[in-house]
Parts: structure tokens; sequence; C-alpha cells
């Protein structure tokens, strides 16, 4: 079963979905991916959102756009933690799409990432996971550390060649 379950607005969303399900299969994690529009397709975002949780997600993890109303709609539904990814838009820069994902109404949280943070949703779904997963979280520490090691590294190529050559 499927511990996370994506879905996009639009195929166009994917350079950024891509980035959390990325992360999601470098740890390990079970996930699905869906397109579907709860504007275009009203009846089956309902069925995707009402059978969310019986599928057997413990998280969703939902990227939309403009008047982005997937991720707070399938937060009004599926009883488990939803983190919203908002979409860069060219019109208004993505603050439409971050206004609309994180200004929910008290008692249906949305847990919202940067614009276009596909990578941080991953990992907050994996963190979500680890509060009942010792190997997973070993394997976040695992990833933190490995972050570290590849600053250390680019500070030390600096110093070694100067920042001119770097
Ligand atoms: C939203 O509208 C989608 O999530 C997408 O970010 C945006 C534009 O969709 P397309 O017109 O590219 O299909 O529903």
């Amino acid at each position: 079963m499927p511990q996370v379950g994506i879905v996009m607005g639009s195929d166009s969303d994917m350079p950024i979905m891509k980035k959390a399900a990325d992360v999601l299969k470098e740890l390990g994690i079970s996930f699905d991916m869906h397109i579907i529009s709860a504007h275009r397709e009203p009846d089956e975002f309902f069925a995707f959102a009402r059978g969310a949780e019986e599928k057997g997600y413990k998280v969703i993890i939902a990227g939309a756009g403009m008047a982005a109303h997937l991720p707070g709609m399938c937060a009004a539904i599926f009883p488990l933690p939803v983190i919203g990814i908002p979409m860069h838009t060219t019109s208004l820069g993505g603050r439409d799409s971050l206004y609309s994902i994180v200004q929910m109404p008290s008692g249906i949280p949305v847990a919202t990432v940067a614009i276009n943070g596909g990578q941080n949703a991953g990992l907050l779904a994996a963190k979500i996971l680890a509060t009942s997963d010792a190997e997973l979280l070993q394997k976040l520490k695992d990833y933190s550390a490995s972050m570290k090691d590849a600053v250390v590294a680019k500070d030390a190529r600096l110093k070694e060649v100067g920042y001119e050559a770097y």
C-alpha cells in the first residue's frame, strides 16, 4: 500500500512534484502519483480524496498553482496530514498559489512549503512518517549528514582554488 499520495492539479506541475517523488524514492517510501484537477474534474477529485484513507495513505502531498484549491480541499476530506506545494506562476509569481494554499481557515491545516518547494514537501512527508519508523528516522539523519558533508566539501574547494577559479 502506498504510504504517501502525491497529487497535482496539472501535468504542468510535474517538474516540481517530481522532486517530492525523488526524495520519497531515495528514502524507500512507497507512494503513488496522480494528476487530478479539483476545478476541471470535481467528481474525480472527490473520489480520490474520499478514497485516500482507505488506500493506506498516511500523508498527502498536493501541488497546485494559481487559485490553488487542491491541497485545501484534500485537507477538508482526508483526516491525516496534507502538505501543500504552491506552484510558481507567471502572472503573480506564485503568490496566488501560496496564499491560496497557506491561508486555510481554522480547523483545516495544510502544511505549506515554499513556492516550488517539491524537495521539502518530500522531506516533510518523510519526517512525519519517521515519527513512528526508527529505520526511516536513521535514513533522514544520514540524509542530513550527507548535506552537511557536501557543504564542507564546497568550502574546502573554495579554500583550495580561491573564489575566482571556483
Ligand atoms: C492548476 O492550474 C494546476 O495545478 C496548475 O499549476 C495550473 C495551470 O494548469 P494548466 O493550465 O497548466 O493545466 O490547477
